[in-house]
């Protein structure tokens, strides 16, 4: 390894032309290898480098951190990873910053005063877990486990969260992926069993992308950005992404092709209409592995012609033809989506239709094309609770039959029609106050409201919208504090890693391992109860020292003191600072393993096994592989181990089993003066909880909404005037910044702003005192030279839902677009929970409750719903 001291840093970096010239690669040589080491820049002392797991965002990087004097100095990626290897994003180099913000909350906390009113008590430990144990014990005696709720966002526990909910016996967990991808999810699981993909861009040839912000947000925009530059530059891949407005993504992109919003499957239909047409496919992929024939195929396709699609989309029908043919002629080629496709009333089929290109081109599971995600699985310590009981009408409501991944922005209007009882609410790690549908109009609405939710506790080390109305805070401790174990497709090599607490938890914070531990004891301590069985643990150590008890091949390798050590385990070879790619020990780069759905079964595998004759393997009542060409493959973890292009059980409840698109009524004949409110991500910010982290703060603070230069024409504004945008459900007030680059039928307010809680630099309160709740100040809040905090959209956005795949429809909003009134002033938002529940009422009238169903749900028979999916038009937008 390099030896480097401060002198020769300075003599590479400064002075001659030459040395100058050399910098950038030497640098970056420099970089990675001294990845895992670090110095103090005066001392030059060796840091305490100690690897774990990135939790800025999830896209769940191998970090290492620096810690000098007990405190974290220094983030870096960790060169052993190997997905992330050696590089973090810049909200991964500012994680400590959860840590050290001045106004986190370092003790546990009860409300006096009004619910919300921002009055606090500082509280004991021992009196915080008596009162949630006593509530909870409360229900236990006289009423119905499932009063008791559970609703997370974030959730990398391992299985904690769940464990205590089975042990507490309720159905009742919530989450909060109606808000993030489900209907991409349920696109794709009936297809081909996962819920996402792993696209190999770095040796793909060409990438057709809908809708991802690959570059700066998506899952996994560290790994991926690495992957499709490698792709860019050494394979020359061309990339062309669809958005509706210019992200840096679509910037870096070969083309940008503005799609009208919602429209996404219709283009990708009639893409793949050229492609059949001009018999362009995979005809022997397509017979092999799916489960219709080409002609089934070319029939189902010949509806969607490019004129077809282009009056809907706005894409040219001779752009559509020319990508049709790029994209087969590619070879490697893959698509890839994220929320852009999915995120709207029929998010799932148009997620469907995108993935049907890279199906029928056999681009699946090939180098450079479109592969199954690769996962590692870790264990859950013994004994395991048992299921609860009764399942829980908020968690799978049966008007969304396929919706598995929930349909939780919608809780609040159910909980408020009295669909089900909540008596005590615990909040992990989810700020739906901020991030959902309705926001403060509907979340704030409903957690003020002590009769519907007489009880909520929230886990947080943070004063966010949603931890203001609690009635207890326990103060959770962030990332860098607390134990956790990990793993995530996001390359193509499968890993477990370690999240582990690199400095010890602040203050008085506490784990979600410990303090769930000490409620169960007080609610069971002699173990008559059969709770405490579950949750005997030493610590938070020993708990995850057993979850990686059984992963092949760890536990000789040292299990988790192993992983203590590297944080990653595989390590699959070494990182060379010359390509920034990983090589074996031959030197060569590290290739992954294509082709999963072609292992073959074995003779034990075959042994009493069937085959029907279209030659699945069945055994045991299940399909286990198929037989083609005389092999015997495993095929795909789908439940017929075939790619389900038609969709059996979507037919049963009356939605169309094939790839097919769907109109978003109220988009059809849009107004002159209406627009499409869309909304998305700055690569610098989480959602709600960055807007604290004073390094990225100060790069992104304020988010004015990007509008198209003819657009603006129109309405008579330039950039930096307050407009005034309106929606069914309220209206705010903003400002514009014109560009070319947004789609002109299309406003664009980002979230990571505006917020009205978090702390005082997220709200730019900075006169008022800090260290309300135990932290140190941090003096640099002084510095602070901006004002504008920005706007939130989320209060005046409908709580639509996709009645296949149960997702918000975020970007379905149709909106008004003036310059701002008179009285108007910049940040203003309005809206009511008396309109979001007029529009949940509409959003309802789309779900499915047709024969099928009644018998499935007998106390639905007299639900007044349409019998056929033909959904009625709501009237007003
Ligand atoms: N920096 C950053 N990265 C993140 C996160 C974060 O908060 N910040 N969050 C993580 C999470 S939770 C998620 S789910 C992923 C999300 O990752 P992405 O889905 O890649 O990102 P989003 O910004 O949610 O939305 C993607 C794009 O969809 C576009 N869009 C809107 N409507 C349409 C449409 O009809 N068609 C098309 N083609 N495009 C449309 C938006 O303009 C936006 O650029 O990112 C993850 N990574
Ligand atoms: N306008 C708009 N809204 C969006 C999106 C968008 O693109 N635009 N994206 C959507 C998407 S993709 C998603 S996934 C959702 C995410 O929405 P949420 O699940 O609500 O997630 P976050 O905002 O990331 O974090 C929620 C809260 O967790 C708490 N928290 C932070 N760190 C910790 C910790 O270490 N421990 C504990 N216990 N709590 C912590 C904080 O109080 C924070 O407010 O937002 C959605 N909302
Ligand atoms: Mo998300």
């Amino acid at each position: 390894m390099l030896e480097i001291t401060r002198r020769k840093f300075i003599k590479v970096t400064g002075g001659t032309t030459a040395a100058a010239l050399a910098a950038p690669s030497m640098l970056r040589a420099m970089e990675t290898e001294l990845g895992g080491r670090d110095y103090n820049p005066e001392s030059y002392k060796e840091r305490k480098a100690i690897p774990t797991n990135c939790h800025v965002c999830n896209i769940q990087d191998g970090a290492v951190a620096f810690v000098e004097d007990g405190r974290v100095v220094k983030l870096e990626g960790n060169p052993n990873h190997v997905s992330t290897r050696g590089r973090l994003c810049a909200k991964g180099n500012a994680g400590m910053w959860y840590s050290y913000d001045p106004d986190r909350i370092l003790y546990p906390l009860k409300r006096v005063g009004k619910r919300g009113e921002g009055k606090w008590k500082r509280i004991s430990w021992d009196e915080a877990l008596n009162e949630v144990a006593g509530r909870i014990d409360d229900v236990l005696k006289n009423g119905d486990p499932n009063e008791i709720m559970l609703k997370f966002g974030r959730n990398r526990t391992g299985g904690v969260l769940d464990r205590f909910m089975k042990t507490l016996g309720s159905a009742t967990v919530l989450n909060h992926t109606s808000v993030c991808e489900s209907s991409k999810k349920v696109g794709m699981e009936p297809t081909w069993g996962p819920d996402i993909e792993t696209p190999d861009f770095a040796n793909t040839k060409y990438v057709l992308n809908f809708g991802s912000n690959i570059l700066e947000a998506a899952y996994f925009h560290n790994p991926y950005s690495q992957r499709i530059t490698e792709g860019r530059v050494d394979s020359n891949a061309k990339i062309v992404t669809f958005d509706v407005r210019l992200s840096n993504t679509a910037g870096f992109s070969d083309e940008w092709i503005p799609v009208f919003p919602g429209t996404d499957g219709a283009v990708a239909l009639a893409i793949g209409h050229v492609i059949l047409r001009e018999d362009l496919q995979d005809s022997d992929f397509i017979t092999d592995w799916t489960n219709v024939s080409v002609r089934e195929l070319k029939a189902h396709y010949e509806q969607f012609t490019p004129e077809w699609a282009a009056e809907l989309s706005g894409v040219p029908a001779e752009t559509i033809e020319r990508i049709a043919r790029e994209f087969a002629h590619a070879s490697p080629a893959t698509t890839y989506t994220y929320r852009g496709p999915a995120k709207h009333l029929y998010g799932a089929y148009n997620e469907k239709a995108c993935m049907m290109l890279s199906i029928m081109t056999g681009n699946v599971e090939k180098r450079g094309g479109y592969c199954l995600p690769r996962g590692m699985g870790y264990g859950q310590p013994q004994p395991e609770p048992p299921a609860p009981k009764n399942d829980s009408v908020l968690a799978h409501p049966p008007e969304f039959p396929f919706a598995s991944h929930k349909v939780s922005h919608l809780v609040p209007f159910w909980i408020a029609e009295g669909r089900q009882k909540v008596s005590v609410y615990i909040n992990y790690m989810d700020n739906p106050v901020y991030t959902n549908p309705g926001a403060e109009a509907v979340w704030g609405e409903l957690f003020r409201n002590e009769e519907l939710i007489p009880f909520r506790v929230v886990l947080t080390p943070f004063m966010g919208e949603e931890a203001q109305t609690a009635d207890i805070i326990l103060p959770d401790v962030p990332y860098l504090e607390r134990w956790e174990p990990e793993s995530m497709p996001n390359s193509l090599w499968p890993w477990v890693g370690l999240r582990q607490p690199v400095i010890a938890p602040m203050g008085e914070g506490k784990e979600h391992r410990v303090y769930l531990q000490e409620l169960i004891h007080r609610l069971d301590p002699d173990g008559s109860r059969g709770m405490k069985k579950y949750w005997n643990f030493k610590s938070s150590e020993d708990y995850v020292r057993q979850q990686f008890e059984n992963v092949p091949g760890l536990k000789e390798a040292g299990g988790l003191d192993w992983l203590k050590k590297e944080g990653v385990w595989p390590i699959y070879g070494k990182l060379n600072p010359a390509t920034g790619k990983v090589s074996d020990k031959t030197g060569r780069e590290i290739r992954a393993e294509y082709g999963l759905h072609k292992k073959e079964l074995s003779r034990a595998d075959m042994m009493g096994a069937t085959v029907d004759e279209e030659g699945i393997i069945h055994k045991n009542g299940k399909a286990i592989g198929v037989q083609r060409h005389g092999r015997n493959y495993v095929g795909f973890p789908s439940g017929s181990r075939l790619i389900n292009v038609r969709v059996a059980e979507w037919a049963e409840y009356g939605f169309n089993p094939m790839p097919i698109f769907k109109r978003i009524p109220w988009h059809e004949n849009l107004k002159e003066d209406e627009m499409i409110l869309t909304t998305y991500k700055y690569n610098v910010h989480v959602q709600s909880r960055t807007a604290s982290i004073k390094w990225l703060a100060e790069i992104v603070h304020r988010n004015w909404a990007p509008i198209n230069t003819e657009t603006a024409k129109r309405i008579g504004v330039k950039t930096g005037d307050l407009i005034r945008v309106e929606s069914p459900v309220g209206h705010l007030v903003t400002k514009a910044y014109v560009t070319e680059g947004q789609h002109p039928r299309v406003i664009g307010i980002s979230t990571g702003c505006g917020h009205w809680g978090y702390g005082r630099l997220a709200q730019l309160k900075l006169k008022e005192k800090g260290g309300e709740f135990g932290a140190q100040e941090d003096p640099d809040l002084k510095n602070v030279w901006w004002d504008d905090k920005g706007v939130h959209p989320n209060a005046i956005i409908p709580a639509v839902a996709d009645p296949i795949g149960g997702s918000a429809g975020w970007y379905d909003t149709v909106v008004k677009v003036t310059p701002a009134r008179e009285g108007d002033r910049y940040g203003d938002v309005e809206s009511s929970w008396d309109k979001h529940m007029e529009w949940y009422k509409k959003t309802m009238d789309f779900t499915y409750v047709g024969d099928q169903h009644r018998k499935m749900h007998p106390e639905m028979a007299g639900w007044a719903g349409p019998d056929s999916v033909e959904p009625k038009t709501p009237s007003g937008h």
